[in-house]
């Protein structure tokens, strides 16, 4: 299929967003390697259960189909298998939907061992669904009930068995996989070092940024691929970055996009780990997208989704040389020309280690092994002895000035 006519179905109230769907499934079949010769759309309240489109509509996808000589259809819409085929079987043509186009993409994109068996394990759960729904089809057709299931369904219902178990198998490899990246992630936060991970919309410009600060920073190891396309990036990568004296971790992660199929944020839940376990995410904003504000939207609310959502987020609007607003109200960055990083850095290094904050305590001569302990993280100076203990000035991380805020004191100036 390299040939395609677009289709979506969408309420006529929905208009401006299917404008924009639409606009991105193109930019999914590009990525898939489809030339889309034509859109047919039709708005409707509802969608017809059997075929999407309703009868006029259909025979105008069919017309097209054949006037044009394209070698597929991609549904914009998601469909069920036994709409799926139905539609094909009207139209002469392969058809899948937008999910499938997602999956292939991944499919095609997978490159490192982790990614393949992800891809892999979606696309089975992916085709569960739709064998219950082929079932479905057979046995309503046949007039229902279990006496009336034929050869059809017993093979499906043995298909059905290979894939859960390759699923279950496809499952226990990644787990080994997670278990030999957590070794490595372990030995990384031994160094207490903060961990800071690129978060956004596909192609909105992570990677780019990605390798931006590590020219920055003087880094001269690998730098992370970077590419106009959807979905360039699909595994992780993570480098150490020395800024002013101070080292954090910066994690390059997969992009999102609106309705992301759900068996992939399943598959993919340790590949998503390094955005879950960071300390700050820099969620990356393409300034010069119209659609960026949904876009930002859609990634917010995916955070959330897998996990991430109560993590501190630094909002980055990059490509900032592309446009002429410059009010975003974040930080604001290009990866090409250089502007805004050096800021960028100070504030990822001002949010990953706070400044040192200062008290002033009245600590009791019976709890002089918490200060000895304390004189070993933190900054004490001894102010005076009093009768009833030692008062110090005290300075070092928040968290470790922790158990002396009992001790706290007014201070006289
Ligand atoms: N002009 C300009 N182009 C940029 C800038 N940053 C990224 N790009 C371009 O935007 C496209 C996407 O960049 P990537 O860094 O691959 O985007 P990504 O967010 O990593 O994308 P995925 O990995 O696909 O999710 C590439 O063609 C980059 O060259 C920038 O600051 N200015
Ligand atoms: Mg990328």
């Amino acid at each position: 299929m390299e040939k395609v006519i677009l289709a979506h179905i969408y309420r006529p109230a929905e208009k401006t967003e299917a404008v924009s769907y639409l606009a991105e499934c193109r930019s999914l079949c590009e990525a898939c390697g489809l030339e889309v010769l034509a859109e047919v759309t039709q708005q409707s309240e509802s969608a017809d259960p059997r075929t999407a489109f309703r009868k006029g509509k259909l025979e105008e996808l069919r017309r097209t189909v054949s006037e044009t000589g394209a070698d597929g259809v991609v549904f914009a819409y998601r469909l069920t298998v036994a709409a799926t085929n139905r539609i094909a079987d009207y139209c002469g043509v392969p058809v899948i939907d937008r999910t499938a186009l997602i999956l292939q993409i991944f499919s095609a994109r997978a490159k490192t061992k982790q990614a393949k068996l992800q891809v892999e394990s979606a696309r089975l759960q992916y085709a569960l669904p739709a064998l219950a729904d082929h079932d479905e089809i057979q046995t309503h057709q046949r007039g229902g009930g279990y006496a009336n299931r034929g050869a059809g369904e017993m093979r499906s219902a043995v298909i059905k068995r290979r894939y859960q178990s390759r699923i279950r198998e496809l499952k226990q490899e990644l787990k080994a996989i997670e278990r030999e990246n957590n070794v490595a992630e372990r030995r990384r936060q031994k160094t207490l070092l903060g961990r800071c991970a690129l978060v956004g919309y596909t192609n909105a410009g992570k990677s780019s940024l990605m390798n931006a600060l590590l020219e920055k920073c003087g880094f001269s190891g690998r730098s992370v691929e970077a590419a106009d396309m959807l979905f360039a990036t699909l595994d992780t990568s993570v480098r150490s970055i020395r800024w002013n004296s101070k080292e954090f971790l910066l994690y390059d992660t997969v992009g999102f996009v609106s309705d992301l199929p759900h068996e992939l944020v399943e598959a993919f839940h340790t590949t998503l780990a390094s955005a879950r376990n960071a300390d700050l995410l820099l969620h990356v904003i393409d300034a010069s997208d119209p659609l960026y504000a949904r876009k930002r939207e859609i990634t917010e609310e995916t955070l959330k989704q897998i996990g991430a959502g109560d993590i501190p987020v630094l909002r980055v609007y990059t490509k900032t040389d592309l446009t002429d607003e410059k009010d975003f109200g974040g930080i604001m960055v290009s990866s090409v020309t250089g502007e805004g990083l050096e800021n960028l850095l100070e504030e990822i290094q001002k949010r990953l280690y706070p400044a040192d904050e200062e008290m002033t305590c009245l600590v009791p001569y019976d709890k002089m092994k918490l200060v000895s302990e304390g004189r070993k993280i933190l900054h004490m100076e001894t102010v005076e002895e009093r009768e009833e203990g030692i008062v110090l000035r005290i300075s070092g991380p928040a968290s470790f000035l922790r158990p002396f805020a009992k001790y706290r004191i007014k201070e006289e100036l």
